[in-house]
This record gives C-alpha cells, sequence and structure tokens, in this order.
C-alpha cells in the first residue's frame, strides 16, 4: 500500500468548485457587465484567486491597477463565501467519505494541498478536519499549480516522499502539479480534459481503493 493520500478540496472532496465560478461570474457581471464564458470554469479549476483573476482578464483583455485587482479579489471572496454559509457535510462529495475511512483503516497518512485559502474553514464546515494530518499553506508554497510545491508540500507535511502518495485532483492544473511531484495522479472527471493522470475516474462515487493501489503498484 502508499504511505500517504493527498487530497485537492473543491472538486475533489466537496462540490464548492462550482461556487468558485459562481463567484467570480457575478464579479465580473457586476464590474464589467460581461458574461464569463463557461470554459473559463475549467481554466481556473486549481488555480490560485490571483491567478485566476489575471487569466480571466486577460480573457475579457481587461486592464486594471494594483488597487482594483486587489478589490476584486476581495470582492469575489466576499461573494464566495456567501454561497459557502449553507455548507454542510451533505457537500462531501459521494463516496469520499468512504474512501477517507479506508485509508484511515489501512494507516494512510492524509495530507491537504488545496490552493484555496478558505481549505482550513471548509474542511471544518464538512466536519473532516480530523481525518487530515496535515494541510498545506498554499501561502507559504512559491508557485501555485500547475507548479508541484503544494503537493511537495503536503508530502512534507505528513513525512512521507511524494513517490510513495496517491494524490487526487479534479483540475489540470492539479494533475500537471501532482506529475511534477512525481506522485501517483488520479484524476476525477473527463478524460479529455484529465488525459495526463495516471488513472481516471469519471466521478468520486466511482473511486475504489483496491483499483488505485493496483494501478499505483504497476
Ligand atoms: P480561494 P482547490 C482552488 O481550490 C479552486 O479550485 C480554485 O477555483 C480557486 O481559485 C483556488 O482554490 C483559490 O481559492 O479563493 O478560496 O483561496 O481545487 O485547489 O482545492
Ligand atoms: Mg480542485
Amino acid at each position: 500500500m502508499f504511505k500517504g493520500a493527498l487530497f485537492d478540496l473543491d472538486g475533489v472532496i466537496a462540490d464548492t468548485s462550482v461556487y468558485h465560478f459562481q463567484a467570480w461570474k457575478k464579479l465580473i457581471q457586476d464590474n464589467f457587465q460581461q458574461d464569463l464564458p463557461s470554459q473559463l470554469e475549467e481554466q481556473t479549476k486549481g488555480v490560485s484567486r490571483a491567478d485566476s483573476l489575471q487569466r480571466i482578464l486577460d480573457y475579457l483583455q481587461i486592464e486594471v491597477d494594483t488597487a482594483k485587482f486587489q478589490q476584486l479579489m476581495q470582492q469575489k471572496n466576499e461573494y464566495y463565501l456567501q454561497l459557502l454559509q449553507t455548507l454542510t457535510p451533505d457537500n462531501i462529495l459521494p463516496g469520499i467519505k468512504e474512501l477517507l475511512r479506508e485509508l484511515q483503516q489501512q494507516k494512510v497518512k492524509l495530507a491537504l494541498a488545496s490552493a484555496s485559502l478558505n481549505a482550513p474553514v471548509i474542511l471544518e464546515k464538512l466536519q473532516l478536519s480530523d481525518y487530515f494530518a496535515a494541510i498545506a499553506d498554499p501561502v507559504a508554497v512559491k508557485q501555485g499549480k500547475p507548479a508541484p510545491d503544494i503537493f511537495l508540500a503536503a508530502a512534507g507535511g505528513i513525512n512521507v516522499t511524494p513517490q510513495d502518495c496517491v494524490a487526487f485532483e479534479d483540475s489540470i492544473a492539479g494533475i500537471q502539479a501532482i506529475n511534477q511531484a512525481q506522485a501517483f495522479s488520479v484524476g476525477i472527471g473527463s478524460s479529455v480534459e484529465l488525459a495526463a493522470a495516471d488513472l481516471l475516474f469519471a466521478q468520486t462515487k466511482e473511486l475504489n481503493l483496491a483499483q488505485i493501489e493496483t494501478s499505483y503498484q504497476q
């Protein structure tokens, strides 16, 4: 059995990735009266708040000064936090709780590798904090996903080498980050977008520990 499991949060543990995009859409509508196309959802998944905003502004060909950029980031987070107000353990994606329990029974150490500054609060609301021995701090890492830094930090937090870890992601940037960290990447989502994953499941409810272990050993 592998020794560590590294988890992305939004889109893997909880269904919060849709809330991020709803908040971005409202921000752009309120500030620039433009409708954000759905293709930007994929391009901002797993990407830090600042990098996401930059990608969105680049796409819309809008330039803002530093003060406006900061204000937009803050406003986006306020919209996102409003959407999180009703978050409960019911927002845990299907199959995740069972997987966390099984990993715990197998003595696999768990760490969180989320780009989100809101991750600790979300884990609390989902009542999952106790499963995780470490939460990598996105502020403390030099580069966000697709750089490997947050996964290296998460593996370091549980004292397991990345090669002995399996890591779960729903985003293109996240799978790239895991592969660069040289952990075993498990993608959750579309085979088109996540083609680079070592192993792929269409949905969290299909996650299967025996299959992951077999594939990891090969
Ligand atoms: P915050 P993950 C990522 O979380 C989200 O996928 C991405 O949409 C978001 O921009 C990023 O966190 C930062 O989140 O604004 O809450 O700090 O998928 O890495 O768990
Ligand atoms: Mg994600």
